[in-house]
């Protein structure tokens, strides 16, 4: 190594620990919000919703908190570790942003640990659901969900519901392997049996040998995910192959019949049962007029649960902003982060002080046409659930 380069990473890391209590953002009128997310490449959804989400958040709550203007500086890391990590680096570096947040995908947040932890800068997860993230660094807060607070339940309606076999097929990474872990325990303690676990790589799938495969086992249930934007792909195939017809039922966390994307599936996916913290559909006044504005705001897209984190992240930052009266010091910022609660679109939601991870409600809901359209129509809800440890 030349002796500049060495230099360089010196002084990098030097202006890193002097960015660490995080005094610069404390003095300064504006909080700097630094939004981390895939707006390119095969997560583009996600990033969009997000963004449409975050953007929601401040037309209809304001873009001042505690007398401060809040300032949304967004990054692009076209769904790359690597780019989420260089990103997370300049944007508290140079931009000297108060807080960031996004992370499409699990490997992107887990790719900001170690910068957040050695900077002491805040990061709210909006999207990744593998459960161990937020234990990676004292400064994660969650406000999505995890895989296993959002498997379980369905297991259990599965199992009361008669099916007795099953088989699992997810992609092949972090959540994926949440999902079926926490499938395959709770489905088995109630006395059913998962006869195999598929797994489908996470880059450019090809889902029909899964399928196949599953199809020739005759299980009573298949239990898919697939993160939110390859569902719309995962479940042509699924109808393609007829596995519904044959008498499977489809069941899972309800990213493989993400709300996006549902309505292109057509009325094969009608009475598909899931479990999951949010439907378009959700029955509340808030939900109803997040729903009409973001639908006005965005071409008629409908949000997902990915929109919602990010309306709900900003919802996390101001109050936290607040209840510390403005002082965005990361290391007072965290803990102020800690216990809050509130109404999402969702539902009721809160902070667990001690894991900083999501707390909320799960719903079993099945798809049905309401006002010419596919939705989930939530009928049953297994309250306050947390990431099970
Ligand atoms: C993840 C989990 C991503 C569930 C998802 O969609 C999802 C993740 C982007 O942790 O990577 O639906």
């Amino acid at each position: 190594m030349s002796i500049n380069r060495r230099l360089l990473i010196a002084a990098t890391a030097l202006v890193v620990a002097g960015a660490a209590p995080g005094a610069p953002a404390a003095a300064q009128e504006t909080v700097k919000v630094g939004l981390i997310l895939p707006l390119t490449g095969p997560q583009a959804a996600s990033g969009r919703q997000m963004l449409a989400g975050a953007r929601l958040f401040m037309a209809h709550n304001g873009d001042t908190v505690a007398g401060k203007k809040v300032e949304l500086v967004v990054r692009d890391d076209t769904g790359v570790a690597d780019q989420t990590r260089r990103l997370a680096q300049e944007l508290i570096v140079n931009d000297k942003v108060a807080v960031i947040g996004g992370f499409g995908l699990t490997p992107l947040a887990l790719a900001v640990g170690p910068i957040i932890t050695q900077a002491r800068v805040p990061a709210v997860i909006m999207v990744a659901g593998t459960g161990m993230i937020v234990g990676t660094s004292p400064y994660f807060v969650r406000v999505s969900f995890t895989l296993p607070q959002q498997t379980i339940p369905i297991a259990q309606w599965a199992s009361a519901n008669g099916m007795k076999t099953a088989v699992s097929l997810v992609s092949d990474y972090g959540p994926g392997l949440d999902a079926q872990n926490a499938f395959k325990t709770r489905f088995e303690q109630l006395g059913g049996r998962v006869v195999e676990q598929l797994r489908a790589p996470l880059a450019a799938p090809e889902f029909a040998p899964f399928l196949q495969r599953a199809k020739d086992l005759k299980p009573d249930a298949l239990m898919l995910f697939v993160p939110a934007p390859q569902a719309g792909q995962l479940m042509r195939q699924v109808l393609d192959r007829g596995l519904i017809q044959d008498g499977v039922r489809i069941i899972g966390p309800g990213d493989a019949l993400d709300d996006e994307a549902l309505n292109a599936m057509g009325d094969g996916v009608l009475g598909v049962t899931t479990s999951y913290a949010y439907s378009a559909a959700h029955d509340s006044a808030l939900n109803r007029r997040f729903v009409a504005d973001f639908r006005k705001a965005n071409n008629d897209l409908r949000p997902n649960l990915i929109g919602v984190g990010g309306y709900d992240g900003m919802k996390a930052i101001y109050m936290a902003v607040e209840k510390n009266k403005g002082n965005t010091e990361g290391p007072k910022l965290i803990e102020s982060f800690k216990g809050l609660s509130w109404e999402s679109p969702r539902g009721p939601i809160s902070i667990d002080p001690q894991t900083r991870d999501i707390v909320q409600n799960i719903y079993i809901r099945r798809v049905e046409r309401k006002d010419g359209e596919l939705y989930h129509i939530e009928f049953a809800v297994f309250e306050n659930q947390k990431n099970p440890q």
